[in-house]
């Protein structure tokens, strides 16, 4: 009897699994009609000063090759000719930041300062950059996306965006967000929607959609974003750029907004850096690191390639209403093996974590608080709450300030397991056995690779039907380790797909050796406009 109703369930679940793939296909169908592919494409890069890393423009500008202000107006005529199309951009300090250009300008210029000291007080002297709307800039709109904040002015810089100001780095603007940051499709009712510099018709990602769409575009040198669940890989899987969410603590939190409720939250909470070349990315982790960290991370170790030990596996086994991982995307494997060996003799083992099946009902579990506000009442800003029920009528008449999304995370905010009962416990001791078999695994010498994402960029609005796609990437968050995601190519729609690298917390640097050495075998980003 026992037998039979096992054998029904996993028969129910067959079916359910069957019926949510025809569904899935159909919808896919569906948006590609009403999303019809738009074949216009972003106008090109002509100005080759949009091409150089961010490291390599902060040399030029330091060694009076390029100034600082011709570097910034490249990048505010890259954003006013391009920005009308994706709207990545929403908020920008133009003035502002051509004075402090002049000034980066005025201190090379009378040479006060020696070049090796400049090099190290200042790696970023003269370079603009931008965050997302969620890590403040001051005197700048601090909304994350959220209507009842559309008047929220900062008073002060996030700490990272201080200390990239600190070593020299110019903010530029803030870009676009998911509201509150909870959702992996850029769309708010106060800044609009933003679109994919590959297929306009196409999602950019979240929460840090606006800078993923921004550094593929080439509209700033380099971005910031942030990630609990996977909000920096995914716009940079989008995107086709690299993005790395640095080891849990590493990097200040401060200032972003909605800020971490549990310690647990904070852990998993990681600001980091997006930007199209890989060599961008470890100075940028310098700069932003807490200092106190910096000797732990050792972020100026060579890393020995040949001495790493590299583990993959290409999807998630068997999760429950999870998409499969494109055929694309799984073939990115073989090609890293046989590169990996005949580059460097090196022989990758593929492994098998069956509870990354779980991904998604471990990432909620985990991140569940026993206390604090709802996202109810954050989506009142934390001034009383909001009635989802009565938000969603408002909403089906076009009234409503919130996004359907947020209105739906409200609803599954009551559904799950609650912390602390029998199913949250077992969630948690999962999350807890594989942390520790995967770092049993990778030691203090190897790294995991993994699919950032199932399939490259969706159309706009329809993440809605793969809500737990994102668990991909949100596994990463609650297992505590720094991730990266790497950029590999542009599948046959022309979208950019690739694989995130983990490593052991704090060795952060195998995984940002990773990226450059798969940038120099693969490629890296490709400017969108030569697809
Ligand atoms: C803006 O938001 C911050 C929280 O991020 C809050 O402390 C501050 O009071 C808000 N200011 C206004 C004017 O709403
Ligand atoms: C840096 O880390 C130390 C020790 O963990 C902590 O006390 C301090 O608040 C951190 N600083 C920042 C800016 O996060
Ligand atoms: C996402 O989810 C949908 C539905 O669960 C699934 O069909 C799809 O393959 C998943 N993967 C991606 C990459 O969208
Ligand atoms: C297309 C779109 O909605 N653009 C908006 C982007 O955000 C800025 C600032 O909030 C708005 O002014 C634009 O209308």
């Amino acid at each position: 009897m026992e037998k039979n109703t096992s054998n029904f369930q996993r028969y129910l679940k067959q079916f359910i699994k069957l019926l949510f793939g025809l569904v899935e296909c159909f919808v896919h169908w569906l948006f590609s009609k009403i999303y019809r592919k738009d074949e216009s494409k972003l106008p090109p890069i002509e100005d080759f000063i949009l091409m150089d890393s961010a490291s390599t423009l902060a040399m030029k500008i330091r060694t009076g090759k390029l100034t600082s202000e011709k570097v910034l107006e490249s990048f505010i005529d890259r954003i006013k000719q391009v920005n009308p199309i994706i709207n990545s951009v929403v908020a920008t300090r133009f003035d502002e930041a051509r004075k402090e250009a002049k000034s980066a300008d005025e201190i090379i210029r009378t040479g006060l300062i020696p070049l090796e000291k400049l090099e190290k007080e200042k790696p970023f002297l003269g370079v603009p950059f931008t965050t997302k709307d969620c890590i403040p800039i001051k005197d700048l709109i601090h909304s994350s996306g959220l209507v009842h904040r559309r008047n929220n002015i900062s008073e002060e810089d996030a700490k990272v965006v201080a200390s990239l100001r600190n070593a020299g780095a110019i903010p530029l603007g803030l870009t676009n967000v998911s509201e509150l940051c909870m959702w992996w499709e850029s769309s708010n009712n106060v800044h609009g929607r933003s679109r994919n510099p590959y297929d306009f018709s196409r999602i950019v990602g979240g929460s840090s959609g606006g800078e993923g769409s921004c550094q593929a575009a080439a509209l700033s040198a380099f971005g910031i974003g942030s990630d609990i669940g996977g909000s920096i890989r995914m716009p940079s899987f989008f995107n086709g750029v690299f993005g790395h969410k640095p080891s849990p603590l590493t990097v200040p939190n401060h200032g972003q907004y909605p800020q971490p409720i549990t310690e647990e939250q904070n852990i998993f909470l990681g600001i980091g850096p997006m930007c199209r070349r890989a060599e961008d990315l470890t100075p940028i982790l310098k700069v932003i690191a807490n200092k106190s960290h910096l000797e732990m991370m050792r972020l100026d170790e060579p890393v020995d390639i040949q001495k790493v030990r590299f583990f993959y596996q290409e999807s998630d086994t068997d999760s429950f209403l999870v998409s499969p991982v494109a055929q694309e995307i799984k073939d990115l494997f073989p090609k890293i093996c046989i590169y990996l060996n005949k580059a460097h003799g090196i022989k990758a083992s593929k492994v098998s974590f069956k509870s990354f099946g779980k991904s998604a009902p471990l990432w909620f579990a985990n991140m569940k608080a026993p206390s604090g506000p709802k996202f109810k009442d954050q989506l009142a800003n934390l001034d009383g709450t909001i009635n989802p029920y009565v938000e969603l009528l408002k909403w089906t008449l076009g009234m409503s300030q919130h996004t359907f999304v947020a209105l739906a995370t409200c609803l599954a905010d009551k559904t799950g397991c609650k912390y602390g009962d029998s199913d949250h416990q077992k969630l948690v001791s999962m999350r807890n056995d594989l942390k520790n078999d995967i770092l049993d695994l990778i030691g203090d010498d190897g790294v995991f690779i993994y699919p950032t994402h199932p399939t490259s960029a969706p159309y706009h609005n329809e993440p809605i039907f793969k809500p737990f796609n994102f668990s991909y990437t949100g596994i990463m968050n609650i297992l505590g380790v720094p991730a990266t995601h790497i950029p590999m190519g542009l599948d046959k729609n022309g979208l950019p797909i690739g694989v995130q690298v983990i490593a052991k917390p704090n060795n952060d640097r195998l995984c940002l050796a990773v990226a450059r050495e798969f940038e120099k075998a693969f490629g890296g980003w490709e400017p969108p406009s030569t697809v």
